[in-house]
């Protein structure tokens, strides 16, 4: 009898400790979702520790060199959701756009209604990490960040915000919006770095 390798597979290879598979997308945030009528009026912004500030419109953005990424995302609640397909703008193609300092070594997300999640430079440079606008062939619903999220996906997913509007280069590490309330600082799947005191 013949097993590929997907079949040989172990489950347990794929599947952090401690989480379970859902095939269904569960939609998971603090706050509102944003509904956007014009798009002219919303931009990504890249600032903190850079030459000059720098803003982006949905436009230029769209321009950006394209990628498409297939991943595994891991939240902290317990479910993971194998075989994302996820469209958009590697994070490395957003650094071309700034001048950041050579002391940057720190990143924090900002999302709509002040929502920030924090990650070393390292990570948020990761050749997996990502701007998406689209998973699975569609463009992102209001729910799942429309219209840009971040999605970096060795880290557990609360580090993959939706509705990012800016990008700010820290020369120290500063906590954003769960990890000031007991999430872990870096948070991989992994090593079950769920809390501060994980
Ligand atoms: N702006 C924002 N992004 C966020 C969150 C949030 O509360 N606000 N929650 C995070 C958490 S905990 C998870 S698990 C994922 C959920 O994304 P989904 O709703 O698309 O599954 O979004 C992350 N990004
Ligand atoms: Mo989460």
């Amino acid at each position: 009898m013949y097993f590929g390798k997907e079949s040989s597979e172990k489950k347990s290879d794929r599947v952090p400790p401690n989480q379970i598979v859902t095939k269904k997308w569960p939609v998971l945030h603090y706050g509102n979702v944003p509904y956007y009528e014009d798009m002219n009026e919303w931009d990504l912004r890249l600032f903190g520790h850079v030459e000059e500030d720098v803003r982006l419109t949905y436009e230029e953005i769209m321009d950006l060199p394209q990628t498409e990424r297939k991943n595994d995302i891991h939240c902290v609640t317990g479910w993971s959701k194998l075989d994302n397909r996820w469209e958009g703008i590697a994070t490395q193609e957003f650094v071309k756009k700034v001048n950041v300092l050579p002391e940057a070594n720190y990143v924090i997300i900002h999302a709509e209604e002040g929502w920030t999640t924090n990650l070393p430079m390292e990570d948020f440079l990761k050749e997996t990490s990502m701007l998406a606008h689209s998973h699975d062939g569609k463009t992102l619903t209001p729910e799942h960040g429309y219209p840009l999220r971040a999605v970096v996906p060795h880290l557990y997913f609360w580090k993959s915000a939706k509705w990012v509007r800016g990008i700010e280069f820290l020369a120290d590490n500063k906590p954003g919006f769960w990890e000031r309330n007991g999430y872990h600082m870096l948070g991989r799947p992994w090593k079950e770095e769920r809390f501060s005191w994980d």
